[in-house]
């Protein structure tokens, strides 16, 4: 035959198979995170806070029972959007360089983000919501490390990692910052930030085009302090928490035993000795008044979850899209606005200044309301409102960390435990419904299952710019009970908090000198039978095969202060 025939042919033949090929198979992904919630604060992992559509999902797909986290706000948004370990992004720890190779502060070229690799493979790409892998968030900084130039076709949301939910710092539309009261794309009766995450979330899902799939991360910034949240949420919350904190944990470890979250030999972890027991707690009513502004904001969170399922229904997309839910850390201990009298962070209080409408909102922490209140910290301050800066500090944490120990920032449970729900119509089957799946998982097989359902393929190279290989393994055969074939072991670093888990042993030890601590996680998931002096040589083979990870994932060199004693 002819070559030209025989090109002709082929042509005919591509065209003719293009005309009757089914519309795009793979699924649509939805990755949505919870900012700074507890392991026990959705009612589908033992909360008394109203979470209904989360719940739902919950019910007609799987739970993850021990998924995992990286313990902070940027490692686990690098280590998720990337695949890698968040040392190995650049970004072992904050926003900022620490002069290492691992503490760049700032998302490498080394590595590629969902959104790049996705694209790859045909798909749309959209973000909602908080950025925080880069340290340039002000205007007229660069901007080559923001998601419309980290793969995301739209984007809508904050670059920075935290600030008021009433006039977010950093927001940004696209690629240009914005001002909440004068974006003419979006004015709602009530500016408040996690709605404006879910609405766009929801019009990205209403408005995508075409037979190619998308994926798309909402990342939220609830329930990350400040307490803000509506007054109508807040009122559904009045009474809940006037037990306090104690009353609050028994509930929930009771109802967490109930649906089998939890192993029945799993003790609670004692109250953490630093919380006072609730009947010698001071300043009663402003404690209760945190959680119930926390509890309103996971509530509030819900709701916009329940519309993004609407509009997912609504254009006929709902069947065949993955949604995936997390949390990038455990409950908050940090002391934020908790100290006692008013405190003010504007200089001159009482001199009013509103600020202009359109004048762009820089601060972590406003000084102003933009019609000119003052923003409050301290005790004598009850929380919720835009004038107002508050965390609901260690005791709330500790609670909303039911059964485990610690908190953001530790990789013990507590720190690094977060719920994970997979719903997923079309590829999760009817008898797997509400099920609970205790394979292990972490963020690091986020990008391997989109790469997997996706069809993508992993770059080993971009231009001259070698990719760090992908670290985690698809987590598709764990939504129907089958292995994920892990090999290796899960790793975490922040801080000089470390951790090991080697199926059902986990190695952790708090700060750079702390020692290691032993725990058989099928005996004591709540990590309070310490192993290590029973059990030397695990302990030992663990710590070195850490050791060695650190190494080769830049988690070392670490800016944790001087060499460790021997
Ligand atoms: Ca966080």
């Amino acid at each position: 035959m002819k070559p030209r025939i025989l090109s002709f042919l082929v042509v005919l033949l591509g065209t003719t198979t293009a005309l009757f090929a089914k519309k795009d198979a793979r699924p649509n992904v939805i990755i949505i995170m919870a900012d700074d919630m507890g392991w026990s604060d959705i009612g589908c992992y033992g909360s008394e806070i109203k979470t209904p559509n989360l719940d739902g999902l919950a019910k007609k797909g799987v739970r993850f029972t021990q998924f995992y986290n990286t313990g902070r706000c940027c490692p686990t948004r690098a280590t998720l959007l990337t695949g890698t370990y968040a040392h190995q992004a650049g970004i072992g720890h904050m926003m900022g360089s620490r002069g290492l190779p691992g503490y760049k502060g700032d998302l490498g070229k080394n590595v590629r983000t969902i959104a790049e690799v996705m694209k790859t493979a045909g798909y749309s790409t959209y973000m909602a919501g908080k950025w925080h892998v880069t340290p340039h968030v002000r205007p007229g900084t660069p901007t080559y490390n923001w998601p419309r130039q980290r793969g995301f076709d739209r984007f809508y949301g904050t670059i920075h990692g935290a600030g008021s939910f009433f006039d977010p710092n950093s927001l940004t539309r696209e690629n240009t910052l914005i001002s909440p009261l004068t974006d003419k794309e979006y004015q709602p009766k009530e500016f408040y930030y996690t709605d404006a995450i879910n609405d766009h979330a929801a019009r990205y899902v209403k408005e995508h085009d075409g037979d190619q799939p998308f994926f798309m991360y909402v990342a939220h910034t609830a329930p990350h302090w400040p307490m803000h949240a509506l007054p109508e949420d807040i009122a559904k919350y009045k009474g809940k928490y006037d037990k306090g904190w104690e009353a609050m944990r028994k509930a929930r470890y009771k109802r967490q035993l109930k649906m089998g979250l939890i192993e029945d030999h799993w003790k609670m972890s004692p109250k953490d000795s630093r919380a006072p027991a609730w009947k010698d707690a001071k300043n009663k009513e402003w404690e209760i008044r945190l959680m119930e502004v926390y509890a309103a904001m996971v509530d509030r969170l819900d709701q916009g979850i329940g519309t993004i399922v609407t509009a997912l229904k609504e254009s006929g997309q709902y069947d065949n899209t993955l949604i995936f839910f997390l949390a990038d850390n455990g409950g908050c201990a940090e002391g934020m606005g908790r100290r006692g009298g008013i405190q003010y962070k504007d200089k001159e209080p009482d001199k009013l200044k509103p600020m202009a409408k359109d004048a762009l909102q820089l601060d972590m922490i406003p000084r102003r309301t933009r019609d000119g209140r003052v923003v409050k910290q301290g005790t004598e301050v009850m929380t919720g409102g835009p004038d107002t800066y508050h965390g609901y500090g260690l005791a709330w944490a500790n609670a909303s960390n039911t059964p485990f120990r610690e908190y953001k920032h530790w990789v013990h449970e507590g720190g690094i435990g977060s719920p994970l729900i997979a719903h997923w119509p079309k590829g999760i089957d009817t008898n797997r419904h509400g099920k609970l799946e205790s394979q292990p998982g972490h963020l690091i097989d986020l990008m391997a299952t989109c790469v997997d359902l996706g069809k993508a393929t992993y770059p080993k190279k971009v231009g001259d710019q070698e990719i760090v290989p992908l670290q985690g393994v698809s987590l598709a055969p764990a939504f129907n009970g089958k292995d994920v074939g892990r090999k290796e072991p899960l790793f975490w670093e922040h801080e000089g908090n470390r951790a090991i888990r080697e199926g059902k042993w986990k190695l952790v030890a708090k700060g750079a000198r702390g020692a290691w601590e032993l725990y058989d996680l099928e005996a004591d998931r709540t990590e309070l039978n310490d192993l290590a002096a029973k059990q030397p040589e695990r302990a030992k083979a663990m710590a070195d095969r850490w050791e060695a990870w650190a190494i080769e994932a830049k988690a070392k060199p670490w800016p944790w202060g001087g060499k460790k004693k021997k």
